[in-house]
């Protein structure tokens, strides 16, 4: 018996450092963005565990990514930054070979993201949305006196939001998605990088910051869906969320979103292997199981936003699919505006008067 045990701790000593030796892979993703079962589905299918970490903004995605090695496999910038941090060699070109589901991906979200990654070479799109307004319906009514929320207007003249900010305002903390609907708001180039338009589009919204709450780009979620705010300008799939979230509470919260008609941001999020990721064979079995159509149909299914796997439709229930704020029908589509990767200088002046914005200084 004694001999037995032995011969048998001696088999472990022998398997144990394999053990040890478990396959991992380090994913850094937006908060809010993805059925965790997937995860864990992941898990079982591959023997891959998953470190998943989470983050609210491309700017502290990408301090990490410029300050040097991050030790994450796969992270979801958007398009934008995507670009400039390519530019900056974060990235590591894709072996396509590796990808089986590329098969399924959307050809013209596919063509809309090359416009920031030429040839589809470092990353493929994960989700795609609109920045629009979310708001409670009812508290909506009684402030605009039955009228519809349906313009930047609400949003960006004071005379407007201030009949909100007893109820409560965030704005999402993303200079990029705020600047650009001032800017349109005020008939300039969402686009545009001159610093005299960014500076104005700041000015417009100090004009009304004394009815916004809290810039934040997470916790609206839950506010919304608690009856904690009334108004939120924040993404597609989060507003959607907070919907679902207030219905599952039954606390007769509903909240809308809406995409303004001047129309709004479209933003591409992406994955993407950083140059010095410790486990890139790793890496490529996630993100293809993000692509498998079934896997993406369930990710759109938690998170109500878009994903870029043409071939998942069939998988998703309709009242997403037909859901025109989460998928554009083609006349809404051309409404949506896009915008380009600011250099560095721009980029700097952005966040001097996103700073402004914030903190009066
Ligand atoms: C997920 C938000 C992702 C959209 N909660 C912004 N990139």
């Amino acid at each position: 018996m004694r001999g037995i045990a032995a011969f048998m701790l001696a088999i472990f000593a022998i398997a144990s450092p394999a053990i040890a030796q478990q396959k991992v892979v380090n994913v850094y993703n937006w908060s809010d963005y993805i059925d965790p079962k997937v995860l864990e589905d992941f898990t079982k299918e591959t023997g891959i565990k998953v470190i998943y970490d989470t983050y609210d903004s491309n700017e502290t995605l990408e301090t990490k990514l410029l300050a040097g090695k991050t030790d994450y496999d796969v992270v979801v910038p958007s398009a934008t930054f995507l670009q400039r941090q390519i530019q900056a060699g974060v990235y590591q070109k894709f072996d396509k070979s590796k990808l089986i589901n590329l098969k399924g991906l959307w050809p013209e979200v596919m063509a809309r993201l090359a416009a920031y990654d030429p040839g589809n070479q470092y990353a493929v799109n994960y989700m795609w949305f609109t920045t629009g307004i979310a708001y409670d319906v009812e508290k909506a009514r009684l402030r605009m006196g039955g009228k519809p929320v349906e313009s930047w207007e609400t949003v960006f003249k004071p005379e407007n939001l201030r009949k909100f900010g007893d109820c409560g305002v965030y704005m999402l903390d993303s200079p990029e998605d705020i600047f650009t609907a001032a800017l349109k708001f005020i008939g300039l180039n969402p686009d545009s990088k001159r610093p005299d338009d960014i500076h104005r589009a700041a000015d417009t919204l100090l004009r009304v910051k004394p009815y916004v709450k809290k810039f934040h780009s997470s916790e609206y979620i839950n506010a919304l869906a608690n009856g904690d705010i009334c108004l939120a300008v924040g993404w597609a799939g989060d507003s959607f969320q907070a919907r679902n979230r207030a219905r599952e509470a039954a606390n007769g919260v509903d909240i809308n979103y809406v995409i303004p008609k001047e129309g709004a941001l479209m933003s591409l999020d992406n994955l993407a292997i950083p140059k010095d990721a410790p486990h890139v064979a790793e890496a490529y079995a996630f993100i293809d199981f993000l692509l498998r159509p079934d896997i993406a149909a369930r990710n759109t299914a938690t998170t109500s936003f878009a994903n870029g796997v043409l071939a998942s439709k069939p998988f998703i229930e309709k009242d997403i699919l037909n859901n025109p704020s989460i998928y554009p029908r083609d006349d809404a589509l051309r409404g949506l505006y896009v915008v380009t990767a600011n250099d560095q200088a721009t980029q700097k002046i952005v966040t001097r008067e996103w700073t402004r914005v914030k903190t009066g200084r």
